[in-house]
């Protein structure tokens, strides 16, 4: 196994850190019955040790009815019963502790499951009805919903129950939204953090984070008006000003999943007082073009700098386009809106971009996400329609692909059945013909593989001092091309234009994503490290 030097100060660990975001439901079936589980995660903590991470984040795995892939939460003091057992999930952090490697867990304030106690008894009438958002219809006969609001899944974002009222809920219909306004939501979430953060957990990521707070009089969206009914409300920041208390107690960290186009109000929760991170979701959705990528990277140091926090580099995550499909499209930058079946890809062409695209997010200041599958250059799979899951296709009338593509679980071992995903059943969602050429097991023996390439730059990364948190300085480069230098002489080069670019000439070339040309420079697509 990899020799482990530690980089930096216990303390600050999350200001640099390399974190692997692990989908259990997909990641390693440990009992063969066709779902990810824990016994499945802890027998790969050797090759997430050997990948060099320094923290995991589980997507929710908790209690859950699956009907937003554990997103709609039971019970969050409980594993599901298809993943394990609280027991095994206290074994998975203090295992991966001792390969130096830190758990972040995943907390949905948003809404809880409609299997959760409290949507069962306010169903049954009860004072719990206050935690939720129930309200009369509009029309003659409260026929029509109390206001305009869409659902991020599609459709109405509310649902008329049998005795008449209607409740609200921003993602699914199995997924109520919580009424932030009433302290014992708040009293709850406070006692959740303590319960994980009791178990070792370094930190804690924040679903829909800028969603919680509602308008109390639930008025109709208008385009343009502020503040907006549900989305980025001032409220907010007193709710996590008190949760950054009880982390504090612990040394958790928290990493906000927080959308929002404005880079000013996004910096806000951000403040020392609030949330440590948030993902750069401008990043992820940004298309394969140096000027663009250029501009985003100086908005989100711009942005992060005024608060003191270190940024986050994504590329792709549960919910988006795969990345090495979506540099091989058209059109590379994400959106929701535009999701469609059958978009033309050239894989090549993407996987070369994933590959410089992994070395360029790996070299800017702060701290990098990867998802599972994306060290293996997995593409975004096609599902058969009536394999589909997501509630997001389902919502969106069946034109929307929905999100299983890039949940398919992951191929270990080549020659195995379900390429070694689990021994028995057949997955729960079917792997691609193909999924075994892109076998973990086959790329740790391939030294041009995407794993790899990696584990390379992990390493480099991790025992060369100049990344992670720190300043950036743009290099004077050709069009199309990215250049920049950190501290002590580390440099990063990509090139997206057509003309092959000469590196430094007193530099010695650390790692490329690709082969050079014959006479030494960096082809097209193509990200170097280098050394001066
Ligand atoms: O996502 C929140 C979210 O707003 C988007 O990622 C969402 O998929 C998109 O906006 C749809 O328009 C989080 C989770 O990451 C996602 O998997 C969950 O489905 C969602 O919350 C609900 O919990």
């Amino acid at each position: 196994m990899a020799q482990r030097t530690p980089a930096r100060t216990p303390h600050d660990w999350w200001r640099s850190a390399v974190i692997y975001q692990v989908y259990v439901r997909s990641f390693a079936d440990g009992d063969g019955d066709g779902t990810g589980d824990l016994a499945g995660v802890r027998a790969r903590l050797p090759y997430l040790a050997e990948l060099g991470v320094d923290a995991l984040w589980f997507s929710p795995w908790y209690q859950s009815p699956m009907k937003d892939g554990g997103y709609d939460v039971a019970d969050y003091r409980a594993i599901d019963p298809a993943f394990g057992t609280l027991a095994e999930a206290e074994k998975v952090i203090a295992e991966a502790r001792e390969l130096g490697i830190r758990t972040i867990v995943d907390i949905v304030p948003n809404h809880v499951s409609d299997q959760h106690p409290w949507w069962r008894a306010a169903l049954t009438g009860g004072p719990e009805r206050e935690l939720f958002h129930f309200r009369a219809g509009r029309g003659d006969h409260g026929e029509l919903p109390p206001n305009d609001w869409k659902s991020e899944f599609g459709g109405p974002a509310w649902t008329r129950l049998p005795d008449g009222d209607w409740y609200l809920h921003l993602f699914a219909p199995e997924q109520p939204d919580l009424n932030w306004a009433h302290p014992a939501v708040r009293q709850e979430h406070e006692d959740i953090l303590r319960f994980w953060f009791e178990r070792g957990v370094a930190g804690v990521r924040i679903d829909s984070a800028a969603l919680l707070a509602k308008d109390p009089r639930l008025p109709d969206f208008v385009e343009g008006r502020d503040p907006h009914p549900y989305v980025d409300r001032d409220e907010l920041h007193d709710v996590y000003r008190s949760w950054r208390g009880v982390a504090d107690e612990y040394g958790g960290v928290f990493v906000g999943e927080v959308w929002l186009p404005d880079s000013e109000r996004f910096a806000r929760y951000l403040r020392p007082d609030e949330l440590h991170t948030a993902f750069n979701f401008s990043f992820l959705a940004c298309p394969w073009d140096a000027r663009r990528l250029r501009t985003s990277i100086d908005e989100t140091l711009a942005e992060h700098a005024p608060v003191g926090a270190p940024a986050t580099w994504v590329l792709c995550n549960h919910d988006v386009t795969r990345t090495v499909t979506r540099y091989g499209r058209a059109d590379t930058g994400f959106d929701f809106a535009t999701k469609v079946f059958g978009t033309p890809t050239d894989l090549a062409l993407g996987t070369r971009r994933a590959r410089a695209a992994a070395l360029l997010s790996l070299a800017l200041p702060g701290a990098v996400y990867v998802y599972q599958g994306e060290e293996l250059g997995l593409p975004e799979a096609d599902i058969p329609r009536d394999r589909i899951e997501d509630p997001m296709h389902f919502r969106s009338g069946g034109t929307d692909p929905g999100r299983d593509g890039c949940r398919v679980p992951l191929p270990w071992v080549a020659e195995a059945p379900y390429a070694g995903f689990g021994s028995r059943e057949e997955p729960w969602l079917p792997q691609p013909a193909d999924w075994p050429a892109y076998a973990a097991g086959l790329q740790a023996e391939d030294p041009g593989s995407m794993l790899s390439l990696y584990r390379q730059a992990i390493r480099i990364r991790r025992t060369t001092p100049g990344f992670g948190d720190g300043a950036l300085t743009w290099l004077p480069s050709a069009d199309g091309v990215l250049a920049f230098a950190r501290t002590e002489g580390l440099v990063c080069m990509v090139n997206l234009s057509e003309t092959p670019a000469e590196l430094h000439r007193d530099s010695r070339l650390l790692l490329s994503s690709g082969p050079l040309d014959d006479h030494g420079r960096l082809p097209q697509d193509t990200a170097a490290w280098l050394l001066i």
